[in-house]
């Protein structure tokens, strides 16, 4: 019997990549196939994402996976969230789409929630209100792109659609949109009609673990490509990752630490009551019926604009090295704050921050990178308490997984202060969620639990332990600091 191959492609707003996996003596094998960036330009009066590009990405990598000599995969694609593509009625797109850090949707919640409250958006879809989401981005989109708008696809779901020429819109991203009903499954009309778009206009939902279909002849002859069966998998890139955890420990939470921090907990039922609300947690949909009842932290974008403006001079890993030589708590930061989440450069923006309240400025890399980490860390503690209040009982132990996983420091810190075991890695644990979904579609593993057993047993994973120290006391700061900044 020939052993299968499963294709993640994986694209995050600073990179993407190809892995390739196959099963081998109950274990998962895993090999990044194919590297490349992403991010946005300003074109055209926006911020927006290169598709074409990320399409061109893709081909090589299977070109790649071809010339190493698989003549037949299947493959799933994840991406982030709550950008969409418009198609018009010939199946082509309108414009390269608007990336979510695009100024446009400033303000917008505020001009929306004045005509539907915010209560009833939130009891109505259970999801956070960020004012990148789909909702707020159509509510202020072009009104003659929206008239010559045949159908509205999600990034992965339109990767998907270019490659098999199947439209389909996976819920575990369309969740995102703020726009689907909690109760009933499915777009909800009077959000819709707010934001003058209809449900018919978006390819029919479907659920995680679906057959997409064959990449097209066309493009298996003309860049020599393996056949290709396209499964549509956790598209949305954070569901993915939440497949993709170990789950370790018996109460545990997530951390999927990536440009983002998103730091939450599995559910199966949703959790839209009134703390819930007030604490603005979100209830995305998760593979196979779960609800990923989480909280978006400004994460590594922070870190990796400051490596950015250092000209690459550092690597990430370098910038931990030196973060680790300074003395952590230096300033408390609320890296939620919005003037963080695009500002013209990080490095000044978080210098002015701790000039305007008074704190100690960072200069150096190693005090601006400690700087974050020791406030990530701080964040992510308080958020493992304001989760322990809403779900009524404390969570023991955390599960870090994404690129951020490897920064020991963080892991170590994050620990102490939220005083939980810490479970490190997979790292690629997104791409990793992504073959699980397609290796259940095609009954090689029967369901989530046996999935993450298998990450378990297939990946390094590093254990960290609460560390006796002041830590209560700088959180207990921190909070302080926080409820007013
Ligand atoms: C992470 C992520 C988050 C989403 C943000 C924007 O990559 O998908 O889950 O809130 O990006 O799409």
């Amino acid at each position: 019997l020939m052993t299968k191959v499963f294709v993640a492609v994986d694209i995050g707003a600073s990179s993407g990549r190809l892995m390739l996996a196959k099963l081998e003596n109950n274990q998962l094998q895993l090999q990044e196939v194919h590297r490349f960036k992403n991010g946005f330009t300003y074109s055209q009066g926006h911020d927006r994402w290169n598709i074409d590009n990320l399409i061109n990405e893709i081909l090589i990598g299977l070109k790649k996976i071809k010339q190493a000599g698989y003549d037949q995969v299947t493959l799933g694609i994840d991406t982030w969230a709550v950008d969409y593509v418009l198609v018009d009625k010939k199946g082509n797109r309108l414009q390269d789409p608007v990336a979510y850090r695009d100024a446009r949707t400033q303000g917008s919640i505020k001009k929306l929630t004045s005509q539907l409250s915010k209560e009833y958006i939130y009891k109505k879809t259970g999801i956070q209100f960020l004012d990148f989401n789909t909702l707020y981005q159509l509510y202020v989109e072009d009104k003659n792109l929206l008239a010559r708008t045949d159908k509205i696809m999600m990034i992965p779901d339109y990767l998907g659609y270019i490659l098999t020429g199947k439209a389909v819109t996976e819920v575990t991203n369309a969740s995102t949109t703020q726009m689907l009903s909690l109760r009933e499954g499915l777009f909800d009309d009077h959000l819709l009609e707010k934001v003058n778009v209809k449900s018919s206009q978006f390819p029919k939902l479907v659920e995680a673990g679906t057959i997409l279909g064959q990449i097209k002849g066309s493009l298996v002859e003309q860049y020599n490509l393996p056949a290709t069966e396209v499964i549509t998998v956790a598209t949305h890139d954070t569901a993915s990752a939440v497949v993709g955890t170990p789950g370790l420990g018996q109460r545990w939470a997530y951390l999927s630490s990536g440009t983002w921090s998103l730091i939450g907990t599995e559910l199966n039922v949703p959790e839209n009551g009134k703390q819930a609300f007030e604490q603005n947690y979100t209830n995305e949909w998760g593979a196979y019926g779960t609800y990923r009842f989480l909280k978006n932290i400004m994460g590594l974008w922070i870190i990796q604009n400051i490596k950015h403006e250092l000209d690459d001079r550092y690597s990430f890993a370098e910038l931990a090295e030196l973060a680790g030589q300074e003395v952590p708590f230096q300033q408390l930061i609320n890296v939620n704050d919005e003037r963080f989440q695009n500002p013209k450069n990080m490095i000044k923006e978080l210098q002015a921050y701790c000039r305007e309240t008074r704190q100690k400025v960072p200069q150096t890399p190693g005090e601006l990178a400690m700087a974050v980490y020791a406030n990530l860390a701080l964040y992510y503690a308080n958020e493992l308490e304001v989760l322990d209040h809403i779900l009524n009982y404390r969570i023991d132990t955390l599960n870090i997984v994404g690129g951020g996983s490897n920064v020991t420091l963080l892991n170590q810190l994050t620990a102490t202060l939220s005083d939980v075991d810490v479970y490190a890695g997979p790292s690629k644990a997104t791409a990793i969620g992504n073959i699980i979904v397609q290796m259940i579609t095609k009954g090689e593993i029967l369901n989530v639990y046996l999935g993450r057993q298998l990450i378990a047993n297939s990946f390094p994973i590093k254990k960290f332990v609460p560390q006796k120290d002041q830590s209560t006391q700088v959180l207990k700061h921190y909070q302080r600091f926080i409820a007013e900044h």
